[in-house]
């Protein structure tokens, strides 16, 4: 009996994707470039359903039905290069190769382009849920031709993530829309966990201790906030060292590392002119916190308040701290979705951002319960922006009090909050009926005669700066 999907890669989520078709009653043929980690998966998990273990590649397409489909799951960039190279010369017209590493979304659009030219289907998937949801459903999302989606779709769909019964899968867009969308969910994922990182911080600098602080999210968790990220990070927070019996986090070293994701949002949204700033500052956190020889050079130098924060009314403050973290992850969701509208309209590609919440609601490392409100709001609205929301306007509205509140104390301290000062810097530009752009025109138009409009006259204009001081219509 042939399979109806292959998977290339036996790595952790390769393994864990392929034994999630086969608990789906798919048959699998599975192939890793060394057979060894191929053997341990038939070894370990052969009898969970029905998997052929391919020896070869040539093996692994004649095990397929056709078209046949095969999903790599390998490392990102030149393996990704050598396994297309491997498995095109054996396909045929028509055949669904998909990545669903986590490509540049460039890279997708440039492998597509080729493969299309040979009657391949190049369909590059973004996956998200990590090992956990590659197992038991992650959110799944594809890009590609729709006529792929066609075959490919009800498996993906069926191995995804439910949210009330509804996959966590749908057809986002064509060539890299599936990489892209991945790609700002993964900086939509930093600027979340920066943010938890700094709700962190003023809590222990109101003198909170760990455990306690561990409560407050889990207790921010049956509300509003509620999420995996939060939830989770109530579980870092009681893990005790074994060696030390201190709070595990007092012995971790304070450096964040990264893969990449969330350095292309940031690149992406410069190049597309989308003010992306919170998401952006948690990309730049992650970057100081990395910087041993600058923070070694300026942390004994630096002079400033001592970061404690005195506190008179715990809960008022423990509040206004939720309300901070809240309002700036409504505003990094609304700059993440805000460049797929724009990535959208530079690329061709039509994505429903409704749909896109939809599918984060479960399986995804950023699930939440923000993502369900958020897609009925693109849903029952025409929304060009997140924060045009009705019942965000009026909610945002509400919490700024308690979000300057906190920036307030934060910078009166000496608390580094870059996202959440970010936020609130994005939300007063978007609210500000002028904002100082007059100036930098004016000052562009002096040194360099870039010419500036009028609120009150169409066309542009240029003083004689070093003249008369005289203006002149440009055109
Ligand atoms: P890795 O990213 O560690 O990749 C290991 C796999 O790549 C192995 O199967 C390895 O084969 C294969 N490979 C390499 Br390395 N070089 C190769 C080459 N030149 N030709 C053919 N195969 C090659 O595995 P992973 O952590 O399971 O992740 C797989 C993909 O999924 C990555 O793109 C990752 O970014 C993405 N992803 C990961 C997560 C996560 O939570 N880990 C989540 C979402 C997406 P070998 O055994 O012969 O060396």
């Amino acid at each position: 009996e042939l399979a109806s999907i292959g998977v290339v890669g036996m790595a952790v989520m390769g393994s864990n994707l392929a034994r999630n078709f086969a608990s789906h009653g798919h048959r699998v043929a599975i192939f890793n470039r060394s057979y060894e980690k191929t053997e341990k998966v038939m070894a370990e998990h052969g009898e969970e359903g029905g998997f052929i273990a391919a020896r070869t590649p040539e093996e692994l397409v004649a095990s397929l039905e056709k078209p046949r489909r095969i999903m790599m799951m390998v490392k990102a960039g030149a393996a990704t290069d050598a396994t297309i190279e491997t498995f095109v010369p054996l396909l045929e017209d028509g055949d669904i190769l998909i990545d669903g590493g986590n490509a540049y979304y460039k890279d997708t659009q440039r492998r597509e382009v080729a493969l299309r030219d040979k009657g391949i289907h190049f369909v590059g998937v973004g996956v998200s849920g990590g090992e956990e949801g590659a197992l038991h459903g992650p959110s799944i999302m594809p890009g590609g031709s729709a006529h792929s989606y066609e075959f490919l779709g009800p498996l993906l769909e069926d191995i995804s993530a439910k949210f009330n019964g509804e996959p966590c899968c749908t057809y986002i867009g064509t060539d890299g829309a599936g990489h892209f969308v991945k790609m700002v969910h993964n900086g939509i994922e930093y600027s979340d966990m920066q943010g938890i990182g700094e709700a962190f911080s003023l809590l222990r600098a109101a003198g909170l201790s760990v455990p306690e602080i561990s409560d407050i999210f889990r207790e921010w968790n049956t509300g509003e906030l509620d999420s995996y990220l939060i939830e989770i990070t109530s579980e870092v927070l009681d893990q005790v060292d074994a060696k030390t019996g201190k709070p595990l986090i007092d012995v971790v070293v304070d450096a964040a590392g990264q893969k990449g994701t969330g350095t292309w949002t940031a690149q992406i949204a410069l190049e597309l002119s989308v003010d992306l700033n919170a998401i952006a500052e948690s990309v730049f956190a992650r970057s100081v916190s990395s910087s041993p020889d600058l923070r070694a050079a300026l942390q004994p130098l630096l002079q400033g308040p001592d970061q404690t924060i005195a506190v008179e009314d715990r809960a008022a403050f423990v509040e206004d701290v939720r309300q901070a973290l809240w309002a700036s992850k409504v505003v990094a969701y609304s700059q993440g979705l805000d460049l797929i509208r724009v990535g959208a309209k530079e690329y061709g590609w039509e994505i429903d951002v409704a749909a896109v919440a939809k599918i984060w609601r479960a399986g995804c490392i950023i699930r939440a319960k923000l993502l369900d409100r958020i897609s009925n709001e693109y849903a029952a609205n025409s929304l060009t922006n997140l924060l045009e929301a009705p019942s965000l306007v009026e909610d945002m509205g509400n919490v700024q009090a308690g979000w300057r509140r906190t920036l307030g104390q934060a910078i009166a301290a000496g608390v580094p909050t870059p996202v959440f000062s970010a936020a609130l810097a994005y939300y007063d530009s978007a609210r500000s009926p002028r904002l100082p752009a007059f100036l930098i025109q004016g000052q562009r138009d002096f040194f360099g005669a870039h010419t500036y409009r009028r609120v009150d006259e169409e066309g542009t204009f240029h003083i004689e700066w070093s003249g008369d001081r005289s203006e002149s219509k440009v055109d």
